[in-house]
């Protein structure tokens, strides 16, 4: 029962020994078989760090040891150090899915030491390791301590597979607030919950159901107004708990693996995001019909349905970028090929959806029908690419197309090979490709049993280590293939299952949702925190994947779907007709009305995804991101910012017709009204079926494309600037490029910034830009609002615009060049 280490702290030695004794295994029968003495086993216990008594430093790392176990902390940016625990001061390898490599830029740093603790410094952060506990906590450059121990780092081993679960446990504040972890159906403030990650095929699932499609094993921290985040890159069933089971505590564990996490300095929660960007990456730009409006279903076919809905758009005048097929497409389920009953010549059939402006979108399952006579899986076999038990029989398990084998997507020559798998759909005019099924789920078991082994990039691991991360090495080989074989094109892709960092190859849905109230709520706060989990460009099965919505329901739908990174309906096969035209009137003419909101938003989307994509903003903004400091906001998740000037409130109950809508402080405008209101309080907002509550910023400038059917129906011939009065100065920001290859990347965009300051008799709008691309449009549409004074002379670059159209809502529209340098409207 003794540990090697002597304990300087008898209370926590006495509750070391509470818990040695409670696991410990006493088998009263051992005292009667004399032949097989089981003398000096050691029971199992949790073993806690004891006294660090030495410090050694390589490079950027930096060593603490108790005598047997070792702490490793690594200076990673000045705002992220990462701490590893080696029971027995052996490292794992270092390999990571979420984190490709580490940021190498130079950081200052030092270690400093007293009689109570070891402290390593960056100008952001100090971590400070205490000596009478190895008790590690973090503070800023003021000294504030922002997470810290309650417990030391602690182990158990795990008899069955060998390693160990690990344990860390972190004070949790009275007024504590936790955010982040994916997709989770419970509230937006995670403070009280106990959480699990383990990707999970959760069809149907309802409001506190756990765990669900992804692990996102990061959370955000508030605690008197400074926000820090915990990265515990640690891919095995991982649990969380936010003072759950003790209000004063905060805990991470896994069942396996190494005890690894990143702690990341705020102070503001924004800051934590674009740190953990740092760390995992963020989305490739997508090309811009892909934040379109998409319509899904289980399944559209044969062919002439498929035809049938696209014409249904175009006939109904409601924009559509793009039409999947989903299971029914293939023959018998088997990926990669085609019923060619249904469909009897999909080139054909592409090509003519795509003349009609509509990208295809085919479904990708991970189950590899088991039939020697189907090449993808004799080549799977051949190569021994499947996925096999610990004995070495193959993994078997029923999905869609029957008995199946998956492959290892853990095994880098099994990605490159399913990459090239999508050489034909590719050139059939494929445009994006949908993952699913790939937590992985299986028929009758749910997943995989534990024992299936994976190559894990060379790192070899049983799926305990492997299941988080399967269906993001799926849907990577997707991105990658796709990317190799759309030569200097974007992919489009959308997985279900993910791990951190999965955001760097595909978009994400929330999986089967069902059509009700409850799940449009579930929706709106599932979306707030994919967006501050890393995971931008998600979206919810709008109008419900299983059940029936009602015509208002399904309108409701569209509204916040119009806000949604990713917009895309879809339905359950046993359910009526879901296209945007199937509840009558006056459904369809609202839901025409914010598709075409959409479209006109979509240089705004555009941009706040640039501002992802290269600076680690999220495309949602949830109210506290806003106003940390205040706790009441904590516990605000019906409303939030689409990119930074545009604030929704999603209509989420029926018949509702006002509701409270709660404005960060500053000066926004009405969007439908043009009525300027004050922020920093909750305003009473009418919530009639045609609209719902939006409202922008005072100041901005909201870049605006005309209405198309589909996103290239017309070359852009101007963009329109709606621009609204601030008596403050605010800064807005517009990207632009060719929107469907990776030019970007060679830094052939083009980034324009917007001042906007306004007197009593006075309003100017600067513009700047920066960058290589020529937009092809000549000339702005520019409309003013929010006004306070009647314009006697508008001035741009010096000559005065004569033609001014004046509305009856105050509000003035003239043309002008779109690159104009100011402008300036004068009393
Ligand atoms: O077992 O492909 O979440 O979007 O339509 C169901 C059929 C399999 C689950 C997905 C859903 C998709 C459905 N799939």
């Amino acid at each position: 029962m003794k540990e090697n280490v002597p304990d300087p702290n008898p209370e926590l030695l006495t509750a070391r020994l509470l818990v040695a004794e409670e696991n410990m295994i006493v088998d009263d029968e051992e005292f009667h078989h004399l032949n097989n003495p089981a003398d000096g086993i050691k029971p199992i216990v949790k073993k806690y760090l004891g006294v660090p008594n030495h410090a050694e430093q390589k490079g950027n790392k930096f060593f603490f040891t108790d005598g047997d176990a070792s702490v490793e902390v690594t200076i990673v940016t000045k705002e992220i150090i990462r701490i590893r625990l080696a029971p027995h001061s052996v490292f794992l390898d270092e390999f990571s899915y979420a984190v490709p490599e580490l940021p190498t830029k130079a950081v200052a740093f030092n270690l400093s030491e007293t009689d109570l603790e070891f402290k390593v410094s960056t100008e952001a952060v100090n971590c400070h390791i205490r000596k009478q506990d190895f008790f590690i906590s973090f503070s800023d450059s003021k000294g504030i301590t922002t997470s810290s121990d309650a417990a030391p780092m602690h182990w158990e081993e795990n008899v069955k597979f060998g390693g160990y679960y690990v344990f860390c446990t972190k004070t949790c504040a009275p007024e504590e607030s936790f955010f982040g972890l994916g997709d989770k159906a419970t509230e937006f403030n995670l403070r009280g919950k106990r959480l699990k990650n383990w990707n999970t095929d959760a069809y149907s699932y309802g409001w506190n159901q756990d765990p669900l499609y992804r692990s996102i094993p990061f959370y955000i921290s508030v605690n008197d107004g400074i926000a820090s985040g915990i990265f515990f890159d640690n891919t095995f069933k991982a649990h969380f708990d936010f003072g759950g089971e003790d209000p004063t505590k905060t805990s991470f564990w896994a069942d396996g693996g190494e005890l690894q996490y990143y702690y990341i300095h705020g102070p503001h929660m924004m800051d934590v995001v674009k740190n953990y960007h740092i760390l995992t990456g963020t989305h490739p730009m997508p090309p811009l019909w892909a934040l379109g409006y998409h319509q899904c279903r289980w399944s559209y076919y044969p062919e002439n349905k498929v035809r049938v809905i696209a014409n249904g758009f175009r006939q109904n005048k409601i924009p559509c970028d793009g039409i999947y097929l989903d299971i029914d497409y293939m023959d018998g389920y088997r990926c990669f090929t085609w019923n060619k009953k249904y469909f009897p010549d999909p080139r054909k059939m592409i090509e003519d959806l795509a003349a009609n402006g509509f990208k295809t979108v085919v479904i990708i399952d991970p189950g590899i029908r088991v039939d020697d006579n189907y090449s993808v899986f004799k080549e799977g076999k051949e190569n021994r690419y499947f996925c096999r038990r610990s004995d070495d029989y193959f993994m078997e398990g029923h999905v869609w197309p029957g008995r199946c084998q998956f492959p290892d997507f853990t095994n880098p020559e099994v990605r490159t090979w399913w990459g090239g798998l999508f050489d034909e759909l590719v050139d059939l005019g494929v445009a994006g490709v949908w993952n699913d099924m790939n937590e992985p789920a299986v028929f009758g078991s749910g997943t995989f049993p534990d024992d299936v082994r994976h190559q894990y990039d060379g790192f070899r691991g049983s799926h305990r280590k492997a299941h988080n991360v399967y269906g993001m090495q799926m849907v990577r080989a997707t991105y990658e293939g796709l990317r190799k074989q759309l030569k200097n094109k974007r992919p489009f892709t959308i997985t279900r299952a993910g791990y951190a960092g999965v955001q760097r190859y595909s978009s994400v849905w929330t999986g089967d949702n069902v059509a009700s109230w409850e799940h449009l709520k579930i929706g709106n706060v599932q979306l707030q925190r994919l967006s501050v989990s890393g995971i931008s460009f998600c979206g919810t099965d709008i109008g419900g994947f299983s059940g029936e919505p009602d015509g208002e329901l399904f309108t409701r739908w569209i509204q916040m779907g119009t806000f949604s990174p990713f917009m895309r309906a879809h339905s359950a096969g046993d359910t009526k007709e879901r296209e945007p035209w199937s509840f009558g009137e006056p459904f369809t003419s609202i839901n025409r009305k914010f598709i075409e909101l959409r479209y006109k938003l979509l240089p705004y989307l555009y941009s706040a995804f640039w501002e992802h994509h290269r600076y680690g903003f999220p495309i949602l903004r949830p109210v506290v991101m806003h106003e940390q400091e205040t706790v009441a906001n904590h516990f605000r998740q019906d409303e939030f910012t689409y990119g930074d000037k545009i604030l929704i409130c999603p209509v989420l109950e029926p018949g509702q017709t006002s509701r409270m809508v709660y404005l960060p402080k500053g000066k926004w405008y009405h969007f439908w009204s043009l009525e300027m209101v004050e922020g920093g309080q909750e305003v009473h907002v009418a919530t009639p079926l045609d609209t719902m509550p939006i409202f922008v910023k005072a100041g901005s400038v909201i870049p605006e494309y005309p209405v198309m059917q589909y996103t290239s129906e017309k070359p852009i011939e101007e963009v329109k600037l709606n621009i609204y009065y601030s008596d403050y100065e605010v800064n807005s920001f517009l990207f632009e490029d060719y929107g469907e290859t990776f030019a970007y990347e060679q830094d052939i965009y083009l980034e324009k910034k917007f001042i906007v300051k306004g007197t009593a008799k006075t309003m100017s709008i600067k513009q700047s830009m920066e960058g290589l691309y020529t937009p092809r449009y000549e000339g702005y549409h520019i409309k003013i609002n929010g006004l306070p004074f009647k314009p006697s002379k508008i001035i741009a670059d010096g000559k005065e615009i004569k033609e001014v159209s004046v509305n009856p809502d105050k509000t003035y529209e003239f043309k002008f060049s779109k690159n104009f340098k100011q402008i300036e409207i004068l009393k």
